[in-house]
């Protein structure tokens, strides 16, 4: 079992015991436990294993978790999750995913009516019984109803950090197949988009047939699917995401590698102008229509190439324009993950990050960035411990201080400022103007008609202070819509004054999203790349962030986090 497993375990077990109504205090220890198993770098159950040591020395593992883990570690659960396990049925998890459902509600849900699963969910507030329970309105059971639309349309899609997680282990346990080549993920995990339906494997070499084979014995395959002699589908891990592994001889992996990449989209159109051009095009080859000799299909960029197009990076395989600007040999230089020097979203102990100033600082260091900045939240998050005018103002003065010590690396004192329900700024301008680098999101009152949260927005930036928004729609991949504005229009106003957009990596955000931002840079908008880390192994999401920007058609010069140290100072100067 491996540590995003245990975790996993953690985590919902917490959010059983919410819903049975149990101790704050010892929920949250089960979450932060599960937090920061999550992004441990060493793998728990070998530490457990070595004699020489101990879970409790890991930061934020007490003697109790260390004891359910090493209970995992026997037999695969603990008592505590089986006890609520036994009370609460696995499926009332999935309540607690559907957006606007806390555990209280969950649990008054299960008392009254026994409700535990989407589908008792949806009658219930169909019958209009929701209504009956304390605190409970018709209103609710309209967004509830709209919530569950929403939920199952994104139903059986998987985050892209997670896909990629499961691709490499296959990829790394099939590539040490004797006779296998190649290994590759095609599909929407390839095309970076930011959720997956599945993963799908591409193989070749003389032991393709015999990776089939053993890729459906890995140990953490599930149900298969299927099973032929070039293709093998199966689940794979707790999550049961479908994964279909395809062998191939060489001579048909660029093609293959082409189809399944997709999208569906492009490949019909890729298809329509090889016709065009007198080619059939399929997942084996390209082929003169005339005489079906092949013309190409060992590796993609021939047959890009013999359709007369510049090979075109997966993530704009969309059909949005990317054949016709390929054709035209204007396809963008798309940036790059080594075009960053810089991550201008972080938190720390300040307010709700995991580590110091200095631990973030040394993290991005270790990564080869110029410079950072440190945004905690304002006073606004009161849970999260946000700063006041008076800590905001210490803390520039702190940052002011580090720097002339130096610490390998540049930093600049930003802030997280939230937007208050009005579009003014949660802090003074004078604090604000202490800082070099103030991010303006909104937290809150989230649901506002899109009319309300224009103008909200409109005057967040008028803020002379605001540099840049951060998670611009506010959206929760899998979870939660992004909210209704209107997006041009606070592009253009955005481009006008000089703020920039902020491109969020965070896996379970990326917001904003490749057609936003073609359209935010159509009205002239610059962008910022930033993890949003809590925690210094955060840092590593960076990647995402940037495929989204690759999604965006964005080239290094739209981003400003590729700039110098002494350039980036210069663009965020006060004139
Ligand atoms: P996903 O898995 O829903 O996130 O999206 P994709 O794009 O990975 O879709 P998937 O796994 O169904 O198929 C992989 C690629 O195969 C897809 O992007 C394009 C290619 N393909 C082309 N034509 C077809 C077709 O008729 N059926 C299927 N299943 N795939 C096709
Ligand atoms: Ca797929
Ligand atoms: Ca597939
Ligand atoms: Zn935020």
């Amino acid at each position: 079992m491996e540590n995003r497993e245990i975790a996993r375990m953690l985590s919902e077990t917490a959010d059983l015991m919410e819903v049975a109504g149990e101790d704050a205090f010892r929920v949250r220890s089960y979450r932060n436990a599960a937090s920061v198993i999550e992004s441990y770098p060493e793998q728990l159950l070998d530490i457990l294993k070595d004699p020489e040591r101990k879970l409790t020395d890991i930061p934020g593992i007490g003697k109790g978790i260390a004891g359910v883990i090493a209970e995992i570690a026997e037999r695969g659960s603990f008592t505590r999750r089986d006890e609520l396990l036994a009370k609460y049925p696995p499926t009332a998890l999935e309540l607690l995913r559907i957006p606007g459902l806390g555990p209280k509600s969950v649990s008054l849900l299960f008392e009254h009516f026994r409700v535990s699963t989407i589908d008792d969910l949806e009658r219930i507030c169909r019958e209009q019984k929701l209504r009956t329970l304390p605190r409970m309105g018709p209103k609710h059971e309209e967004k509830i109803l709209k919530a569950l639309q929403q939920y199952r349309r994104s139903a059986g899609r998987f985050l892209l950090s997670f896909g990629q997680s499961v691709a490499d282990e296959l990829i790394a346990y099939l590539s040490a197949i004797e006779g296998v080549e190649k290994v590759n993920a095609a599909g929407s995990l390839r095309r970076g988009k930011e959720t997956i339906g599945d993963i799908d494997l591409l193989v070749t070499g003389p032991g393709a047939a015999t990776a089939l084979d053993r890729f459906i014995s890995h140990p953490k395959i599930g149900d298969v699917l299927g099973k032929g002699a070039n293709k093998a589908s199966a689940r794979f891990g707790m999550e049961g995401i479908q994964v279909d592994v395809r062998a191939l001889p060489a001579e048909s992996y660029g093609a293959a590698m082409q189809y399944f990449t997709g999208s569906k989209e492009h490949n019909v159109a890729l298809r329509s102008r090889a016709l065009k051009m007198g080619y059939t095009l399929n997942e084996y080859e390209l082929a003169r229509l005339e005489d079906n000799v092949r013309v190409a299909g060992t590796a993609e960029e021939e047959i890009y190439e013999t359709l007369g197009l510049a090979w075109i990076p997966p993530e704009l395989r969309e059909n949005n324009g990317e054949i016709e600007a390929a054709a035209e040999r204007r396809l963008p230089k798309l940036i790059e993950l080594s075009d960053i020097r810089g991550d201008l979203h972080m938190h720390t102990q300040e307010s709700d990050g995991r580590a110091t100033l200095r631990e973030m600082a040394e993290a991005a260091r270790r990564l080869g960035y110029e410079y950072i900045a440190i945004t905690d939240h304002s006073k606004a998050l009161a849970m999260a411990n946000g700063l006041d005018e008076r800590r905001t103002v210490e803390f520039a003065k702190q940052v002011r201080a580090i720097n002339k010590d130096g610490l390998g690396i540049r930093i600049f004192s930003g802030l997280e400022c939230d937007i208050r329900r009005d579009g003014s700024m949660d802090l003074s301008e004078d604090a604000l103007a202490e800082l070099d680098f103030v991010i303006g999101s909104v937290h809150s009152y989230m649901n506002l008609e899109p009319n309300e949260m224009t103008d909200r927005l409109l005057r967040a930036l008028e803020s002379p202070s605001l540099r840049v928004i951060g998670h611009p729609t506010g959206r929760m991949l899998l979870h939660r819509e992004g909210f209704g504005f209107d997006f041009e229009r606070i592009a253009e106003e955005a481009a006008r004054r000089g703020v920039w957009m902020e491109i969020n990596a965070s896996p379970e955000r990326l917001d904003l999203a490749g057609m936003q931002l073609r359209i935010a840079k159509s009205k002239g908008c610059r962008f910022t790349i930033s993890t949003d880390a809590h925690h210094p192994q955060h840092l590593l999401n960076m990647r995402w962030g940037v495929l989204m920007a690759r999604r965006g058609w964005l080239t290094a010069s739209d981003v400003m986090n590729t700039r110098s140290a002494a350039e980036f100072a210069a663009a965020i100067s006060r004139n």
